[in-house]
């Protein structure tokens, strides 16, 4: 027992020091001087089929802010290949228009703001560090310790991370009730999802029981179920994306020396390896060499199966979709209207807000097939019936991508926990009359 604990301690150690040293000797901060986003029109499945093959011109390394789909795909491209890329565009036709001149501008823009609110620490009004999201979910433990719970899924990433996770419950030593998960923070830019799944937390923890529209809300949710909440899925991915490179995606593995990352979002077990991912290690969806291979989506597989669950739902960002499942073909699973119904209904509960409209459907529908998704794998391997993808702010018509504006993060976060309490509500109905059919 005793060389066990050492062991442990040593690991740990080992670990925490590895982590550090990473910290003080991070690369500088990659520059997007210059760099263009570009909204491209794709009206026919052809077109889409250029654009896809475009991605993976390994000449023009564009990177792809929203994937190829018929409507309008948002398309990051260097200052050394934009002449080409242009040309290549004109040939084939193809519309497009240039949402951001300097994509830098906007990160400073950013990063100016996140400066300004370093000492606050309010991740309703700026996006936190991984130091800062660590502070505020122990403070958030060591304040409501009869109704939150802060745990790790149970595996270090590649940099030797630990991967958060809350438990919120009326009972947290067994309530008996079922389990809704809430996975954010899996591609790493998309930093919106993350304090959406801080406030959540936050909200349903130090609200329970109190009055006014939220406290009522999160009530009545944990009246209904615990929730397992993952706010940082891929925390090497964030803080390589927070410090260094701002619009990093994946995870940091290292693939056989040349490129770095794993798209968590394509390794898991749902047509793993199928069409919408990447066998390219330098690709952005690339998928990882087997399914479950990562630390992060394996940790969260095996935390996943030892709770008795009702729903997952994965947070992404961006464009305003509500997603269903499947991702990764067209057909659609048997209780697809059921699934339809009740997203709509938590679309509407969003959109009374402040009528930011989103679009529900499933992404072979409505964007495009992506093989290995998160929301697919627990639906088809882990018996999840409710299984959803929320796509947040900005729409698609807005030219911020990743880049949310902080004033923004407070409303989304309203209308998103919102919605989130309306799942609660007519899974739970659904359920329920199911159950006694
Ligand atoms: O492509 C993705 O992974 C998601 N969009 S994002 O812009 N956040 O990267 C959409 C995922 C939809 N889920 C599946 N197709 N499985
Ligand atoms: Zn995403």
């Amino acid at each position: 027992m005793k060389v066990v604990i050492l062991l442990c301690v040593l690991i740990g150690t080992v670990c925490c020091k590895s982590v550090k040293e990473k910290e003080k000797n991070r690369p500088p901060r990659v520059s997007y001087r210059g760099h263009k986003l570009l909204s491209v029109k794709a009206q026919t499945p052809l077109e889409v089929e250029f654009l896809r093959e475009l991605q993976n011109d390994p000449d023009l390394e564009l990177d792809f802010w929203k994937q190829p789909m018929r409507g309008d795909v948002h398309i990051h491209v260097e200052p050394k290949h934009e002449k080409k890329c242009m040309e290549t565009l004109e040939r084939a036709g193809l519309k497009y228009s240039v949402l951001q001149e300097d994509i830098q501008r906007g990160i400073d823009t950013e990063w100016q703001s996140i400066s300004r609110h370093a000492g606050s620490r309010d991740h309703t009004q700026t996006y936190l560090d991984l130091n800062g999201i660590d502070d505020f979910l122990s403070t958030l433990e060591a304040e409501v310790p009869q109704r939150l719970e802060r745990f790790n899924l149970g595996r270090t990433t590649t940099e030797g991370r630990q991967i958060w996770a809350v438990k919120v419950s009326t009972d947290l030593n067994g309530s008996g009730k079922k389990a809704v998960w809430i996975e954010c923070g899996t591609h790493a830019r998309e930093f919106i999802t993350i304090s959406t799944c801080l406030e959540t937390a936050n909200n349903l923890a130090r609200l329970y029981g109190g009055s006014g529209v939220v406290a009522q809300k999160a009530t009545a949710m944990l009246d209904l179920y615990d929730y397992y909440i993952v706010p940082v899925h891929n925390p090497d991915g964030y803080d390589y994306a927070y410090w260094v490179s701002r619009l990093w995606r994946k995870n940091r593995r290292q693939n056989n020396g040349i490129c770095l990352g794993v798209d968590l979002n394509r390794n898991w077990n749902a047509n793993f390896g199928g069409s919408g991912s990447s066998g390219q290690s330098c690709s952005d969806t690339y998928r990882g060499n087997s399914a479950l291979s990562e630390p992060e989506t394996a940790a969260l597989n095996a935390a996943i199966q030892t709770t008795n669950n009702v729903a997952f739902i994965s947070i992404h960002s961006y464009s305003q979709y509500i997603l269903l499942p499947w991702g990764y073909q067209s057909s659609k699973p048997s209780d697809y209207n059921t699934l339809l119904r009740i997203a709509r209904s938590a679309e509407a509960e969003l959109e009374s807000y402040y009528n930011t409209a989103y679009l529900v459907g499933t992404p072979p529908d409505i964007l495009y097939v992506a093989s290995g998704g998160a929301y697919d794998h627990m639906k088809l391997n882990n018996g999840i019936k409710y299984s959803f993808t929320y796509e947040l702010r900005p729409g698609s018509g807005s030219s911020w991508g990743f880049e949310l504006p902080e004033n923004q993060i407070a409303p989304t976060i309203e209308e998103t926990f919102a919605s989130l309490w309306k799942f609660a509500e007519e899974i739970y109905a659904d359920d329920n009359a199911t159950g006694r059919k």
